[in-house]
């Protein structure tokens, strides 16, 4: 059947959005207050109802997601080296780097491409003193074997958690795992103020410490506790979220009708491997991630990549390239593509799907049959 490229570009992901007449009335709010940023009204309601969709006991609201992870790595007063996974999008090695921390690449498993929980004990030093592990496309990562090699040798647990908004593991909100949890609020979220971010933690005493860091370390007039940063959520991303969480449910169920299609489409395709079944009793529904077996395939995951792009479909390769290969990592010994074999299988093989409520069911079908069409004969 030959496929004619689709009119408009498909693109991994578009944000869902409320209506703007909402947003403007919304608005009315902060602009009649003359409150923009610095813990408004807007804030503290979202932060609120945040706290209970999450069902954490403490969450801080931050501008972006990079800014709450440098800060809960700055909270916990981590230093020398923590275990991370190569197989995340920069932000996360990143933070550690700005942290003056030493990023110690551990492989992942081959299965949910989270980091490998078996493989992280033989990682430690006498200089580590924290893992941080990403929840790769929402999939949790082995929580309880991780906080078990931590508790053992005294190390601080955080977690990446900007794919899995609301992902639970038996009825527990994701954010209720390890020390701390980042989650973004990116434009590209499932859940999104724009740019925007959270911290959630198990130790509501934790939050004096952070709402301190995210604000410069002011107490008050006439006191500053610790170089802080400025990583406050302002106003006007506040008020698109709260009107975002009445998007949730509605951009959830059209993305699980799409996760179907794709699933009913693509569970028997030799070649390609769908997203592994998860532990989480909910998921987050935030990306659609194949593999691409060559040998079985008959072409490579780029060759698909380009090969859609015909067709004006934007499928991405996240992520491309294992950070482990970045020039400011590359020369760390744990840094070594022997060190990391599934690590760098994966990358070679992973492709994301366009995969958003807007996406429409025939055009989910269209790009599977697409693909379909590509597998050699
Ligand atoms: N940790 C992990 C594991 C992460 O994945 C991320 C961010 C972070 C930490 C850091 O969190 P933040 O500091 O960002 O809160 C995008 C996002 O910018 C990034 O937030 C996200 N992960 C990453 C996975 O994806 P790019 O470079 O792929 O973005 P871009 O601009 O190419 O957008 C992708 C597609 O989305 C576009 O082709 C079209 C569509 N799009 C994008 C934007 C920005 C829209 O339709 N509308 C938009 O406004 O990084």
């Amino acid at each position: 059947m030959k496929h004619l490229p689709f009119k408009e570009p498909i693109y991994v992901t578009r944000p869902a959005l409320p209506k703007l007449d909402n947003f403007t009335r919304q608005l009315e709010d902060v602009w009649d207050s003359r409150w923009l940023t610095n813990s408004g009204d807007q804030h503290q309601q979202l932060e609120k109802r945040l706290t209970a969709l999450l069902k954490t006991p403490g969450l801080s609201l931050f501008n972006n997601g990079t800014i709450a992870l440098v800060t809960a790595v700055q909270s916990l007063r981590l230093s020398g080296e923590v275990i991370t996974t190569p197989f995340t999008f920069p932000a996360t090695p990143h933070v550690l780097a700005w942290n003056g921390i030493q990023p110690i690449f551990c492989d992942i498993d081959p299965v949910t491409m989270n980091i490998d929980a078996s493989k992280i004990e033989r990682m430690i030093t006498p200089k580590t003193t924290g893992i941080l592990g990403v929840h790769v496309f929402g999939t949790p990562c082995d929580v309880l074997q991780i906080q078990k090699t931590a508790d053992m040798y005294g190390l601080k647990v955080v977690y990446d958690a900007a794919h899995a908004f609301m992902a639970e593991i038996d009825d527990k909100g994701i954010g209720c795992f390890g020390d701390i949890t980042m989650f973004s609020f990116h434009a590209t979220k499932l859940y999104h103020t724009a740019e925007g971010g959270a911290l959630t933690y198990k130790d509501s005493n934790l939050k004096k410490r952070i709402d301190l860091l995210k604000n410069f370390g002011i107490k008050n007039e006439d006191e500053v506790m610790m170089p802080g940063i400025n990583g406050k959520m302002n106003e006007i991303q506040a008020a698109l979220g709260i009107l975002m969480l009445d998007e949730l449910e509605k951009e959830r169920s059209l993305r699980k009708k799409i996760y179907k299609v794709y699933r009913e489409q693509l569970d028997t395709v030799d070649g390609l491997s769908l997203p592994p079944p998860s532990k989480a009793n909910v998921d987050s529904f935030q990306y659609f991630p194949i593999r691409i077996n060559q040998k079985r395939f008959g072409i490579s995951r780029d060759e698909v990549y380009q090969k859609f792009k015909e067709y004006n479909v934007f499928t991405r390769k996240y992520f491309y390239p294992l950070c482990s290969r970045y020039a400011c990592y590359r020369q760390i010994e744990s840094a070594s593509p022997k060190n990391l074999p599934n690590a760098t299988q994966a990358v070679e093989q992973v492709l994301v799907l366009p995969f958003y409520g807007d996406l429409t069911i025939e055009s989910a079908k269209r790009i599977c049959s697409i693909l379909r069409s590509m597998k050699a004969r």
